[in-house]
């Protein structure tokens, strides 16, 4: 028999504090226990994310990619043990990369232990794709923000396309949470002010105004009016002056819930340290341990046992089991049940619903894509790519994306009937403008990414540059996002020097698991997107040339179906023996193959490898590499207009590489090829100086 203990019931703002105060000694440990880490802003913000999850988020912790979930965006990711904290006290279980349950936590009491240690699931920053619950990767401030507009955008395509009377299949909102910093970031104005003109009214910001930063006081930095930026961009923005006032906390994100037709800031007061005698308000509680003696003084102002250490008292678990534990569970199943008559009612949209959650692709997603004949003129890889575009989107429902302002250039715009603009008015549409804000364009195609929309975002190959962090997070989320770069060398001759790339592929080429591919042809194209659209969890590159290519006779040549294995054998001596070989990528595979017609008609056998993507051939087996380029062959040549860095290892020590040392020069493409020696005649040239001839 059991002995019921008969304990006075908490009361509810115990029970709230407790819980609250749970969070912020958790972090407090687990910041002491590493040695390293951000005990300030969880100890400020532990009311907030408490409110939002307990009190208001619509998430069942046992199944983290209910795709109707709220979304919580932790911006400042240096918080990251407010994350870790909640994803362990309301017990949200882990799922794997093919989406299914673990049967475990996410983020146990011992990751938090090893709060930053190898291994742990409770590492420095949010990592998505390493932790359950996570919904994006935060750490370069303003990201999160920044991909939270996409989640936005994609809350509204999704319940366009598939809400229908009396099924809101899609009707989740999005929190986002930053600090002073993500708001100084210039990505997160772009974003934002994107997020207004779209009416986003299911993305609330809720902004940490602690007036500290790293170097101090705001007032050294960031004077501004930040209420007033956000109300100019047309923006709700509400205002809660204490952080620790859980009730009014939730009536701004009731307030929040009930806006349409815009975003809401939440500007929240609060104090970075909360608690902390000696620290509380100064940067020196941003971003090292309060110290043993601080966390014995802090501990006793929250009257907390000052020597307990990743305490968790009686009560707390379930306080949350019975907060967001039982109102997410109650919803998810209401929607499982809703969901289930909808699949009677519309088997076709729960088909893509189904598809779109697990990155598959229906049936026929590549039909009618098109195939190019041989043609000297030829045709400009964007011209193709926007071909392609058009193809892919109709076949895929939920393939949508655009351009900074350039999709005239950049021949991105889907034209097919229906299509249309994601405008306010319009959320249907597929085709989305981003204005000239590369880098929220980048952030936000990731947000996308993260809705499991398939996402495309574009501009000039040089202004990757202006997106680059957010590409690089596509390839720390795992992420298949897509990039589409055109004017991907001097096809933009007279526009000089500032439009001409010259250190991009290899740049991308250096970035762990993005694909970067730079197609030869309009074949190649197509074999491009054909390889990309296949990828589940890696971002792509393409760089796609303004001007025509020829299109390559693929009776002559081999198949660009090579494409798939990253660099091909394109044309060979006779017999297959060569004793050059010259390797090229997009637009200098054309002129490879001229130098090449040249070489055989002399008498020198050579052959010519398109290698449109390193990143694809270096995963093909030894044997494949070896017969592409063969070990004994050390007689090769690599032409590419853009920066030789890294082609030494294709053309190996006794090599030459055919490529840009300098910046461009504004002039028209063909002197630009003549000055800097992207003609057959140089190509042939190096060849035989290279054979001794
Ligand atoms: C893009 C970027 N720049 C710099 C940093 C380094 N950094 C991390 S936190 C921080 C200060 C952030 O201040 P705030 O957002 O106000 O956070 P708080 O200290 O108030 O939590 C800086 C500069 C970063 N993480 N990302
Ligand atoms: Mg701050």
């Amino acid at each position: 028999m059991s002995v019921m203990q008969v304990v006075p019931a908490p009361s509810e703002t115990r029970i709230d504090e407790l819980c609250i105060n749970t969070i912020r000694t958790l972090s407090i440990d687990a910041v002491q226990q590493a040695k390293s880490g951000h005990p300030g802003t969880p100890m400020a913000l532990a009311p907030l994310v408490y409110t939002v999850w307990n009190r208001v988020m619509r998430f069942d912790p046992k199944d983290p990619i209910w795709p109707n979930r709220d979304r919580f965006v932790l911006s400042n990711g240096h918080a990251s043990m407010l994350l870790w904290s909640v994803l362990h006290l309301t017990k949200t279980q882990a799922v794997n990369a093919e989406y299914e349950n673990l049967g475990q936590p996410a983020v146990t009491l011992d990751d938090i232990r090893r709060f930053r240690q190898l291994d742990s699931k409770a590492p420095g920053h949010p990592e998505y794709h390493w932790v359950s619950g996570v919904e994006t990767t935060t750490g370069p401030l303003g990201q999160g923000v920044a991909t939270s507009v996409g989640m936005a955008i994609a809350q509204k395509w999704l319940a366009n396309r598939y809400n229908r009377p009396g099924f809101e299949i899609f009707d989740y909102n999005i929190y986002a949470v930053c600090g002073d910093g993500c708001l100084m970031e210039g990505v997160a104005s772009e974003a934002a002010s994107l997020a207004a003109h779209l009416d986003l009214d299911s993305l609330c910001w809720i902004y940490d105004n602690n007036h500290i930063t790293i170097e101090g006081k705001t007032s050294i930095t960031f004077t501004e009016d930040v209420a007033a930026r956000f109300l100019a961009y047309g923006w709700n923005v509400l205002r809660v002056h204490d952080a620790n006032d859980v009730d009014r906390i939730e009536r701004a994100l009731e307030a929040f819930r009930a806006t349409r037709g815009k975003p809401t800031l939440i500007v929240l007061d609060s104090h970075i340290g909360y608690g902390s005698p000696n620290k509380q308000d100064t940067s020196a509680a941003h971003g090292e341990p309060l110290g043993d003696d601080e966390v014995r003084l802090v501990k006793r102002a929250y009257g907390w046992p000052e020597d307990a250490k990743f305490l968790v008292p009686e009560g707390v678990y379930e306080r949350f089991e019975a907060g967001i534990g039982a109102r997410g569970a109650q919803a998810r199943s209401r929607w499982s049940k809703r969901f289930a008559e909808y699949r009677a009612k519309y088997p076709e949209l729960a088909t893509e619903i189904d598809l779109m959650q697990r990155r598959e692709l229906p049936a026929g997603w590549d039909r009618n894509l098109p195939t190019f004949s041989a043609d000297a003129k030829g045709i400009a890889g964007r011209d193709a790519s926007g071909k392609v575009l058009n193809v892919l989107a109709q076949n895929i429902p939920w393939f949508l994306g655009g351009s900074g302002d350039l999709a005239p250039s950049n021949k991105t715009t889907l034209t097919f009937p229906g299509a249309g603009d994601f405008q306010a008015g319009n959320y249907g549409g597929e085709n989305l403008h981003f204005g000239i804000r590369e880098h929220a364009m980048a952030a936000i195609a990731n947000g996308l990414s993260l809705s499991k929309v398939r996402a495309f975002g574009a501009t000039f190959f040089i202004f990757s540059d202006y997106a680059r962090p957010s590409i690089r997070l596509s390839a720390v989320m795992e992420l298949p996002t897509i990039f589409v770069f055109t004017h991907d060398a001097m096809g933009d001759g007279e526009d000089g020097p500032t439009h001409q790339p010259v250190e991009h592929l290899a740049s991308f080429r250096a970035v762990p698991g993005l694909v970067t591919l730079r197609p030869a042809d309009a074949n190649e194209v197509v074999e491009a997107y054909r390889y990309i659209m296949q990828l589940r969890h890696q971002p792509a590159v393409l760089a796609l040339s303004r001007q025509p290519l020829p299109t390559l006779d693929r009776n002559k040549y081999a198949a660009a179906s090579g494409v798939a294995r990253g660099a091909y054998i394109l044309a060979d001596s006779p017999g297959g023996n060569p004793e050059v070989i010259l390797i090229a990528s997009g637009s200098e595979v054309s002129l490879a193959v001229d130098a090449h017609e040249k070489l055989i008609a002399e008498g020198i056998r050579s052959r010519v490898v398109s290698m449109p993507s390193w990143d694809i051939f270096e995963h093909q087996s030894k044997e494949y590499r070896e017969s592409v380029l063969p070990a004994k062959v050390t007689a090769r040549i690599s032409i590419e207009q853009a920066s030789t860095f890294g082609w030494e290892r294709y053309v190996g020590p006794s090599g030459r590489m055919i490529g840009m040392h300098t910046f461009g020069a504004s002039a028209p493409l063909k002197e630009l090829q003549r000055k800097f020696g992207f003609e057959p005649g140089r190509i042939v040239d190096v060849a035989k100086e290279l054979l001794g001839r």
